[in-house]
């Protein structure tokens, strides 16, 4: 009698909605540039789409800001000595944007499980300027290119360790990522020579890594009464080379936050991240140019982000329903440099379970 009554108890709780996303709770997931962060259901299926845009501008090395001018008269370029090659960095990213559109999939096909998998399409866009021949401070002119297609794709699977609704969940997530994305794209770029010459464009700008790489992660979450916190580790591992003969470095990111609910609705949060990205190992032979960008070296470094977010979640016969804003800006930067400086991000998404 005693373990019917529990199983009855037992099977109320997961059916009802309190169990899926801990109810309709605007803080039941995580801020929305935060991924892998909640599990579903057995039965349960979300679709989701994110809107990100991320803008860089000027170049650092190490912590510290570095002028256009000076890279273009004081840093040495890597490929000098081949044909065509100054001695020193003659086109100097001045601005940086990126886009993308992504998709996502979650289903749990029982409740120890949640598949999850996700795409995007993404535009990238980057202005420079080359300084005339091959020494002094004389800008020539400058190069306007973008680059759009599909990244990566990501499949995996999500791990509930503990959850007990409304009080904490500790997620784990298997995933692999796909190279689909392009790593070949080229564009038109004015040389120091005054000719404009269309090339594999540099590291930054390609849409894919060309490698399968390992996401996993580890996330907490915890609430009590209108508070809830949180906190994640992942990371993306590279397994191997790409077929251009490189591979991207290894990111490793801890973020934590906090949020305030003021009304089941509506969730505001602050969120800190912190982010360290590997030099690219190896080179791609046809990314060759006085472009700090195409050095595999002046690739990667340390960063912490600050970012504040809105959760809107839906209430009544739209239940299920859920909108997420993100802004952000870096507050420290450490980068293998010159390389360009991070600015701003922002992510939209809206998360859609049935
Ligand atoms: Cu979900």
């Amino acid at each position: 009698m005693k373990h019917a009554s529990f199983a009855a108890l037992a099977a109320a709780l997961l059916s009802t909605p309190l169990a899926a996303h801990e109810g309709t709770h605007a803080d039941g997931h995580a801020p929305i540039g935060v991924m892998g962060d909640h599990t579903h259901n057995a039965g349960e299926i979300m679709f989701s789409y994110r809107f990100m845009h991320m803008e860089g501008s000027g170049s650092q090395i190490g912590t510290e800001d570095i002028a256009s001018d000076t890279i273009a008269t004081t840093i040495p370029n890597r490929f000098a000595g081949l044909p065509g090659q100054p001695p020193t960095l003659r086109v100097v990213p001045q601005e940086m944007r990126m886009e993308m559109h992504m998709v996502g999939m979650m289903y749990a096909p029982v409740d120890w499980m949640t598949l999850i998998a996700s795409g995007g399409y993404v535009t990238r866009e980057m202005e420079s300027v080359t300084y005339r021949g091959g020494m002094g401070p004389t800008v020539l002119g400058g190069s306007d290119v973008s680059v759009d297609g599909f990244g990566d794709v990501v499949l995996g699977a999500l791990f509930p360790l503990s959850k007990v609704p409304d009080d904490h969940e500790i997620v784990a997530r298997a995933a692999i990522s796909i190279p689909t994305g392009s790593i070949t794209e080229t564009g038109e770029m004015l040389t120091p020579m005054g000719t404009v010459r269309a090339m594999r464009l540099a590291y930054p700008m390609q849409p894919g890594s060309g490698t399968w790489d390992l996401k996993p992660a580890i996330t907490y979450r915890g609430y009590s009464g209108n508070f809830g916190w949180g906190a994640q580790y992942n990371a993306t591992i590279r397994l191997g080379m790409n077929d251009e003969g490189y591979s991207r470095g290894d990111i490793h990111e801890v973020t934590g936050w906090v949020s305030y609910e003021p009304a089941r609705w509506i969730s505001l949060s602050a969120r800190l991240a912190g982010r360290t990205t590997g030099r690219i190992d190896g080179i791609d032979s046809r990314i060759i140019g006085p472009n700090q960008a195409a050095n595999p070296d002046f690739q990667g470094g340390e960063r912490i982000d600050a970012f504040f977010g809105i959760n809107l979640a839906a209430q009544g016969s739209l239940d299920g329903q859920r909108l997420g804003i993100e802004i952000g800006a870096p507050v420290h930067q450490d980068l293998n440099g010159p390389q360009m400086s991070g600015d701003w991000s922002l992510t939209i998404g809206w998360q859609g379970s049935f």
